[in-house]
């Protein structure tokens, strides 16, 4: 053999020998993922909701009090109220490829002064929090047991690009003239709907005014959000970045079969927006179900229950037209034609209503009970069955607290200015309003956004409402 070839084969020698190695590494990583797993030691929970829900002040909150036992309070949590809860520990979720949380980054915020709110983030983030437990008379005579907490930070809007994941390009156009027609959305864009409309399925595709409809579709979205809060927009991430996904529904494919439609030529307007429609699914949604949400073993969903009800009924029933479409993610989970594709794993779907401190504590049930009952209608039949729901109202970090001005009970606070006010909400009622004059009692404005309180860096506590009951129906089966 000659010296080259020795070079090379010791070479190849070396080569494969990492490959093994790092295989044995992955597979001592991946089957202690799957052991701690299967001994119930790590709970991989995901946290989404639109952005602006509260996920970051949450997971901040969370993680905080689970790591300062002594000073949260927790009564809610039985390991906290027994003693038990020694502390936590954060670690990078490694496994989950995901960027971390950047946790010391929100509680500075939070704990500056003046406090502020953390900076609002887009992207999906993960991290692990070792929760250590003291064990109760156990045989194995080890006293203390470590739960691994992964956290999933996801924003909601990719949650409302599940459902293309059922439709093809025809079936989604059907779906948004359906949608584009309702009262909620057609006043905003009369003259980008009529254009949409008029777009010929069969006519050449001309990629510069497609562009030029993007953009405007985009603006379309943004708005839909912005002016009337409304929650159930497609494709999502069009809320978020600012790439062209060129993307663009045709309102109107009257006239056209299914089979007509698949024979039109490559350039034409239908074929390449159709081509658009499969790439963004492709290269985006199916990703985050293989990557992210199939991972997943609870789901915790925030919503801005109190902000969506002050914007009036349309986004109310937005806002259940969205939880129409979480319940069928999960429904086509459980059983049916895309279980192979994404197998999603939750076995516990909480829902929560967040900012609770914007309204007085008498109103807190009522919160609570208005969010069960819009949940209860979404996710109404049988299918559900296996997959329980829970819903509370929460504060990740309470701002305002309660006296009496003048015979009334107030909530006080200080705004987002750092302006100390008083103020009073429209009572929230336990049932929806049934019709629009009903709706007047949500007309005035919506109570104000607060800013942190003061002296949490000194007290070296978070107050909230009911993170620990929150704690309890994500946790309390697994501690
Ligand atoms: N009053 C109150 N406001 C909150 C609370 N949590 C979040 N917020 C408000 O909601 C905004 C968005 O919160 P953030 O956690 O960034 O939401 P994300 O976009 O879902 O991560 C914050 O800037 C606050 O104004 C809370 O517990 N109480
Ligand atoms: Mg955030």
């Amino acid at each position: 053999m000659s010296e080259r070839d020795a070079s090379f084969d010791s070479r190849r020698g070396r080569r494969v020998k990492h490959r093994l190695r790092r295989l044995h590494r992955e597979v001592r990583d991946k089957s202690l993922w799957v052991a701690e797993r299967l001994l119930d030691r790590r709970v991989c929970v995901g946290i989404t909701g639109l952005s602006g829900a509260g996920k970051s002040t949450l997971l901040t909150s969370l993680i905080y009090q689970l790591s300062h036992p002594q000073k949260a309070q927790l009564p809610g949590f039985a390991p906290a109220l027994n003693g038990d809860l020694l502390g936590a520990e954060l670690k990078p979720a490694l496994d989950s490829g995901l960027p971390p949380f950047d946790y010391e980054q929100c509680l500075a915020a939070l704990m500056s002064q003046p406090p502020r709110w953390p900076e609002s983030t887009r992207e999906e983030s993960a991290m692990e929090l070792h929760i250590h437990l003291r064990r109760r008379r156990h045989l194995t005579g080890r006293d203390t047991k470590t739960l691994i907490l992964e956290l999933r930070d996801y924003p909601g809007e990719w949650l409302m690009d599940l459902p293309l994941l059922r439709m093809d390009y025809r079936d989604w156009c059907r779906h948004q003239a359906h949608l584009i027609g309702t009262d909620s959305r057609a006043g905003l864009a009369p003259q980008l709907i009529s254009e949409l409309a008029a777009l010929d399925p069969g006519a050449t595709a001309q990629p510069a005014r497609l562009e030029a409809l993007w953009q405007d579709y985009r603006q379309f979205l943004l708005d839909c959000r912005g002016q009337r809060k409304l929650s159930y927009l497609q494709p999502g991430r069009a809320l978020l970045d600012r790439e062209n996904y060129g993307l663009v529904p045709m309102l109107d494919l009257r006239g056209y079969s299914s089979e007509q439609l698949e024979a039109l030529s490559e350039e034409t307007n239908y074929q390449f927006l159709a081509q658009r429609y499969r790439d963004y699914v492709r290269k985006r949604v199916v990703p985050f179900v293989e990557n992210h949400f199939r991972h997943l073993d609870r789901q915790l969903v925030l919503v801005d229950m109190i902000g969506t009800l002050f914007a009036g009924e349309q986004a109310l029933d937005d806002m259940r037209l969205a939880f129409d479409h979480i319940a069928d993610t999960f429904r086509y989970g459980q059983s049916g034609f895309l279980r192979k594709l994404w197998r999603p794993r939750v076995d516990r779907l909480l829902f929560a209503a967040t900012k609770a401190d914007q309204v007085l504590a008498a109103d807190h049930d009522n919160l609570r009970q208005l969010l069960g009952q819009q949940l209860l209608q979404a996710f109404a039949g049988a299918r559900h069955r296996g997959l329980p729901l829970y819903c509370e109202a929460i504060a990740a970090v309470r701002c305002s607290n309660e006296g009496v001005r003048n015979g009334r009970r107030m909530l006080m606070g200080h705004d987002l200015e750092g302006r100390y006010l008083g103020f009073e909400n429209a009572e929230i009622c336990a049932q929806v309003p049934r019709d629009g004059e009903a709706w007047n009692h949500y007309s005035g404005t919506a109570p104000p956004q607060l800013r942190p309180p003061a002296g949490m860096a000194a007290g070296g506590c978070i107050p909230h409402i009911r993170v620990d009951a929150l704690l309890n129906l994500l946790l309390g089966d697994k501690v």
